[in-house]
């Protein structure tokens, strides 16, 4: 059982060495642990400080391209090395390299595929008041949206098995903690979460720049994720007001026909009309887009088919080649 245990940097030269440091050796059920950076167009000198720590794998991108893509990039590495287990940690050093094995446990037990870190986020005296309340807020909204229980979503202590990990996909460019729960949910990939504790702060967040960017990107996230899924539920839902108003407005305009004062309400009827013309094309594009969620499904499981041939090929042939130079020694 081999665990890579992942961490995303961007320019992260200070901490780095600190959260290095603090990471398990050995967990009891994983015979090799290796760990893996990766390098988001760092300035800085994040690269040498991993190389010079001894780190096994660096990935990475010239250019910065965000976090959620240089975590599905992370993914790809630990895949390719022949991962079966994949942690993801941050580079400040948030959280404590020994609950890594309270992630792992569940895992190594068979009863879930994904588990997520619930920091104690009551008692994190670097979030403030409204921080909290927030955390809370987005936590229920992926509850809502991915049908499971994690306790806090934003988290980025995670472990997933190389199952999970070849099913995850993520299209946003801000960040992969909501919008992977969501798919976990969706894809009936088991997820539960644990808790555990986090280290004084080191630095102020990077993703965090301001409440209303922050709660503007989560909301578009969850939504859009959810909608990928149940594209019928929600384009029913919206077109339930528009159509319950024409139809009000089309009573009431039929009740005064029946009073012999139709001529007067000829706007209404109107209104009536195109509130109900909106509900009805609402939902007609609710179908249309529950017939393209139909090829996306399709799409995933092709998708999830090419990886797995991909990296068990890349995997086999590393372990053959490696069996060939230990033959030739
Ligand atoms: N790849 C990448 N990682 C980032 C970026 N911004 C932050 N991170 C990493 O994401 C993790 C969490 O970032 P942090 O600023 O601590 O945000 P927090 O989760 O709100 O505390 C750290 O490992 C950062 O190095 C970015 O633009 N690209
Ligand atoms: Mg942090």
């Amino acid at each position: 059982m081999k665990l890579i245990i992942q961490i995303p940097c961007y320019n992260e030269e200070e901490t780095l060495k600190i959260t290095l440091n603090d990471l398990p050796r050995q967990i009891e059920g994983i015979d090799r642990i290796e760990y893996l950076i990766i390098d988001d167009g760092c300035s800085d000198k994040t690269r040498e400080v991993a190389k010079e720590w001894g780190v096994h794998h660096i990935v990475g991108f010239q250019q910065n391209r965000g976090l959620a893509k240089a975590f599905m990039a992370g993914l790809d590495g630990c895949l390719r090395n022949g991962a079966d287990i994949i942690v993801n940690t941050d580079a400040d050093n948030q959280y404590c390299g020994k609950d890594i094995e309270k992630l792992v446990k569940p895992i190594l037990a068979g009863e879930a595929d994904m588990v997520i870190g619930a920091r104690p986020i009551e008692e994190t005296e670097s979030f403030s008041w409204l921080k909290k309340k927030l955390q809370r807020l987005g936590s229920l909204a992926v509850r809502i949206a991915s049908g499971t229980d994690v306790e806090d979503a934003p988290s980025g202590f995670r472990a997933m098995t190389r199952e999970a990990a070849l099913r995850l996909n993520v299209v946003n460019d801000y960040t992969y903690t909501l919008e992977t729960i969501v798919q976990a949910g969706r894809n009936k990939i088991s997820v539960k979460s644990v808790p555990i504790q986090t280290n004084p702060e080191l630095r102020s967040s990077r993703l965090f720049k301001g409440i209303w960017s922050y709660v503007k990107k989560s909301m578009v996230i969850i939504l859009r994720a959810y909608m990928m899924y149940e594209p019928l539920k929600c384009f029913t839902y919206f077109s339930v007001l528009p159509t319950l108003l024409g139809l009000g407005i089309g009573v009431r305009f039929l009740f005064f026909i029946a009073m012999g004062q139709g001529y007067g309400h000829v706007q209404s009827l109107i209104l009536g009309c195109t509130l109900i013309i909106i509900g009805f094309l609402t939902f007609m594009i609710g179908l249309v887009s529950d017939l393209v969620a139909g090829n996306r499904k399709i799409l995933a499981d092709t998708q999830y088919h090419v990886r797995r041939m991909e990296y068990d090929h890349i995997h086999h042939s590393c372990l053959s080649g490696r069996r060939d130079s230990e033959k030739n020694h």
